[in-house]
Formats: C-alpha cells, sequence, structure tokens
C-alpha cells in the first residue's frame, strides 16, 4: 500500500530554488515530476484565488527512508544521501562550487571524514542554510547495489528512432509511445533523429549506417510485421530480429526492439497502445535502460571489474 515518501522543504525564494535544482541536477539526480501552480497542485486541483504561485522541483533516488532517532542526533545534516562513489561526488561537488562561487563557495563544503559506523562522509551546503550529508559505507561490498541495473533517465542521451511505414497505421502509434517515453525521461526533443524506412525488412540495414556513424546512444527499432498479410512472414521476421540484433552486438550501440509480430491488426493495434500496452514505449525504455547500464558497467570496469 506505502509507494513512496517525499520531504517537502521551502526553497526561500526563486533564486535558491533555482541553484538547489541544479545542484541535484548536476550530481545526476533522476528528476522527479515536480510542478507548477499554473499545472495543477500534488494534491489536486487549483490553488484558491488569491492564494501566491508556487512550484516544487522533484528529485527521485532509487531507495528512500524516514528515520526516527531516540537519543543523541548525528553529527550530520537531517538529509543523508548515501552514495557508491564518495570521493568522486565529492569532486563533483567541489567543482559545482568553485564554479557557482569560487573559494567562498567551496568553503560550504566540508572535509570527508570517517565515522563511528564504519562509513565516510562529507556536509554540503549548496546553499546557504541548506546542508546534505552524503555518505557511503567504508567497505565497498557494504555499499555495493546489490544488482548493477540501469536507471530510467534519458537526460544528455541522444537516440534514433527508425521506423517502417509498412502498416504505418500501427507503426505510428508505436512512434508516439516511443517519443512519450523518451520526452517524459527527460530526453531532449533535439537529441532524438527520426528515421523512416519503407518496411520491417529496411529496418536493420538503416540501424546499421546509423550505428556505424557513433552519434547515438541508443537505436529505436519499430516496425509491424502481420502474418495474415505477409508472405514468408517466419523468413522476413527472423532476417529482421537477426539483422538488428547483430548490428547491436557487432556495433556495441544498443537496438531496443520495437517491431511487432502479430497474427491480425487487431493484435497489433492491442499491442500499440490499445488494451496491452504500446510496445514502441517499452522499446524506448529499454534503451534508456541500456545505455545506462552500459556506462555503469563502463564504470565498474574502469574501477577494476566486479571483486
Ligand atoms: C512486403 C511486405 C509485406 C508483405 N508485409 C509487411 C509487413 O507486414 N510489415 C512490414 O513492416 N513490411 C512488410 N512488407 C515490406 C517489407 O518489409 C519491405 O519493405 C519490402 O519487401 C521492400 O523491401
Amino acid at each position: 500500500m506505502i509507494k513512496g515518501i517525499s520531504f517537502l522543504r521551502p526553497a526561500g525564494d526563486a533564486a535558491a530554488y533555482d541553484r538547489l535544482a541544479a545542484f541535484f541536477s548536476a550530481l545526476g539526480f533522476e528528476p522527479g515530476k515536480g510542478w507548477g501552480e499554473e499545472s495543477s497542485h500534488p494534491n489536486g486541483g487549483h490553488p484558491p484565488p488569491g492564494t501566491p504561485a508556487s512550484r516544487g522541483a522533484s528529485f527521485l533516488a532509487p531507495l528512500g527512508n524516514i528515520e526516527f532517532v531516540d537519543g543523541p542526533m548525528p553529527s550530520t545534516a537531517n538529509i543523508l544521501i548515501e552514495v557508491t562513489a564518495l570521493d568522486a561526488v565529492y569532486q563533483a561537488i567541489q567543482a559545482w562550487l568553485r564554479e557557482q562561487g569560487g573559494e567562498a563557495a567551496v568553503a560550504r563544503l566540508s572535509s570527508l571524514t570517517e565515522t563511528r559506523w564504519k562509513s565516510r562522509l562529507f556536509t554540503v551546503e549548496p546553499e546557504p542554510g541548506f546542508p546534505f550529508t552524503f555518505w557511503a559505507w567504508s567497505d565497498p561490498l557494504k555499499g555495493k547495489p546489490v544488482a548493477i541495473q540501469g536507471d530510467l533517465s534519458a537526460v544528455g542521451m541522444k537516440f534514433s528512432i527508425v521506423v517502417a511505414r509498412w502498416n504505418a497505421v500501427i507503426t505510428e502509434r508505436l512512434l508516439e509511445g516511443a517519443l512519450d517515453a523518451l520526452l517524459r525521461s527527460g530526453a531532449a526533443r533535439a537529441a532524438i533523429d527520426l528515421v523512416r524506412v519503407p518496411g520491417s525488412w529496411e529496418i536493420p540495414d538503416a540501424a546499421r549506417a546509423i550505428a556505424n556513424v557513433g552519434r547515438v546512444h541508443a537505436i529505436i527499432a519499430l516496425g509491424c510485421l502481420l502474418r495474415g498479410e505477409t508472405a514468408h512472414y517466419e523468413a522476413i521476421y527472423n532476417e529482421v530480429a537477426r539483422g538488428i540484433g547483430q548490428s547491436q552486438q557487432e556495433t556495441g550501440i544498443p537496438h531496443s526492439f520495437g517491431v511487432l509480430t502479430c497474427d491480425t491488426l487487431e493484435q497489433a493495434l492491442d499491442r500499440a497502445g490499445v488494451k496491452a500496452g504500446n510496445k514502441g514505449f517499452e522499446a524506448a525504455l529499454a534503451a534508456i535502460e541500456m545505455v545506462s547500464l552500459k556506462r555503469k558497467l563502463g564504470q565498474v570496469a574502469a574501477q577494476g571489474g566486479p571483486a
């Protein structure tokens, strides 16, 4: 029943709000939905007339909890952010503060200290009066995530969507779903290329050409093959799947598979947003996740690989 927990804190003024939001964005926090009074309040509805406008910048973390303390409080800020690469975060924050306000701003960053609970931490005030403590377990195995998995933020990522014109009534819906997923996950419109090909058969060739140029982080393949209307359906489908997979494996660029293979148009419509989700949306999310995962695997490898 319980789904999440949010901690609301007034920023004070618009400039502080912007700086705090910039700080959390710069550290790679996944942006939440946030809110603005023009659209709607998180509790729903519009504010009564005469209420001052307000807005909310939201940032997500994979895990959260609220802790009540009995006895002396630890000497930390009351918002603690657990990370897995404390030194890298420290350096990133130091650089951000220096860029914002030179050495005077860097003075709002404490030194790294050991705690009594086998961890290291530091406290920073990205905005005066807003302290945050970042910490990590000293024993890397303790702080290690149980699984290495990709996130779903597309901020800063570039994509190509290759979409087949054949069965356009379906593929245009898949395209809408894919764009919806990318934009809602933070991708910039300018970071999405759209490439149209005649039919699914042509997708692997176009995908390979795009991957060879190497300017995008992932390729999303969208098409629709209908068994009833496609001669040599199996042969075409196998070749499309093999070609997309081969392009992915040989170029190292994630290719997500959003090619529907259905018996009837009705089935395809269901999978293109009517009754059974939208395969284009799912393919776009898979692409985002794989880009993020491959970055993380790269970091793990750079740090010497798993123990
Ligand atoms: C020719 C053909 C047929 C019969 N059916 C489909 C289909 O259901 N879905 C699809 O994406 N494309 C189809 N095509 C077109 C081929 O993919 C290809 O574009 C043409 O054979 C030209 O090479």
